[in-house]
């Protein structure tokens, strides 16, 4: 058996809280999600383990200090993020694990957050705890990408999914939605989506394919993201399957500066939908207020037209390419993404079979 403080157990109990944090991911509002798991001295029990709450508060550290209980003093702490210093809605997590009495904690990454930035972990320091830091560190970057994308550059994380059919096609012109991959892609697209804080989608798709764009996995149904469609002329009708489930699934369509004057009556039949109006003089400065908003992930799923804007824009940052069996033949429309282009701006990052498709997932090389 690891003794206490080995890095064997380190990472193990620091991939069990990254595991947690993972659960609460595109849940937690503009907070981060994090995990916490409470180990005994030994390194041998989890006495309490926790995740930031749904909407981010409380914070996984006294969720788990308090599911330890007395057991807390002597014990050693994993936190996948820097806990925090500051007074915000809720005491400073550094000061619940100083008076429970942990002994040692230890973080995957520091908290870019300019009211924590250092000083949680100097806090612990300074109260005599041992601390060790960087454990897991780049899965816990990976996890938290969107966080601390927002926290440094000020907008969220941009995915973007799309399937595309064996000849390179991602749909059929004018011909509304093709099947192009199986169950297991839509349910793994479905947990993207819950992973994400919004959903992003252009008027065309929203007209051609009428989707509902929500979560409909198993578990999973509370957790469908805000759902944003690019639609200059507010042309989305309040009958679509967007508009009608609006009161359910938070929904807003996204405008060009002054048109919401221009058409007052569109305006008002959707907002009696439940959809609410955006205005945004183009990509970037979307992106930028979405970050103000607190928006840390953002998952593009088309179409073709949106996410070459995205790509002109330079705004993609991660890319999610299921590549199903079926043909679409020459009337289908092209892929955005041919491997020329992949292979000069991605880095493949990995590569699974899910289902009968290909899962392939990029990241921009910065
Ligand atoms: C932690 N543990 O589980 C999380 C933390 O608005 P507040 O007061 O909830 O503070 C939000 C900030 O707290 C957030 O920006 C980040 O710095 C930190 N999140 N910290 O110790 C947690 N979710
Ligand atoms: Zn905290």
């Amino acid at each position: 058996m690891p003794e206490q403080g080995s890095s064997c157990v380190d990472e193990a109990m620091m991939r069990r809280a990254l595991a947690l944090a993972r659960t609460h991911l595109g849940a937690t509002g503009s907070n981060p999600s994090v995990g916490c798991v409470i180990v005994s001295p030994d390194g041998r029990t989890v006495l309490g383990e926790a995740v930031t709450a749904r909407d981010g508060r409380p914070h996984a550290e006294p969720q788990a200090l308090s599911l330890a209980g007395p057991a807390a003093r002597g014990a050693t702490a994993y936190v996948t993020l820097e806990p925090c210093s500051h007074f915000g809605k809720t005491p400073p997590c550094a000061d619940a694990l100083i008076d429970a009495g942990i002994a040692r904690v230890v973080v995957g990454l520091q908290d870019p957050d300019e009211r924590v930035a250092g000083r949680g972990l100097a806090r612990l320091e300074a109260a005599g705890i041992a601390v060790t830091r960087g454990v897991l560190e780049e899965e816990g970057r990976h996890l938290l990408a969107g966080y601390l994308l927002r926290k440094t550059a000020g907008r969220p994380l941009v995915t973007v999914k799309l399937a595309v059919s064996a000849d390179g096609m991602i749909g059929r012109r004018g011909g509304g939605q093709v099947a192009i991959t199986g169950p297991e892609a839509r349910a793994d697209v479905h947990r993207l989506r819950a992973e994400s804080d919004a959903i992003l989608v252009g008027i065309g798709t929203a007209l051609e394919d009428d989707p509902m764009l929500d979560v409909r996995l198993p578990g999973l149904e509370d957790r469908s993201p805000l759902r944003l469609i690019l639609d200059r002329g507010l042309a989305l009708p309040v009958d679509s399957k967007l508009a009608q489930t609006a009161g359910r699934v938070p929904t807003r369509v996204v405008t060009a500066p002054g048109a919401r004057a221009l058409q007052p009556e569109r305006v008002a039949a959707l907002a009696s939908a439940g959809v609410a109006v955006q205005e945004a003089e183009g990509l970037m400065t979307l992106l930028d207020d979405l970050g103000a908003e607190g928006l840390s992930n953002l998952m593009v799923e088309g179409g073709a037209q949106v996410i070459r804007s995205f790509l002109e824009a330079d705004r993609i940052d991660r890319l999610r390419l299921f590549t199903g069996r079926v043909r679409i033949g020459p009337e289908g429309v092209e892929t955005p993404f041919p491997e020329s282009l992949l292979a000069e701006r991605f880095a493949l990052v990995q590569e699974e079979q899910v289902g009968a498709d290909t899962a392939r997932h990029f990241e921009r090389i910065r």
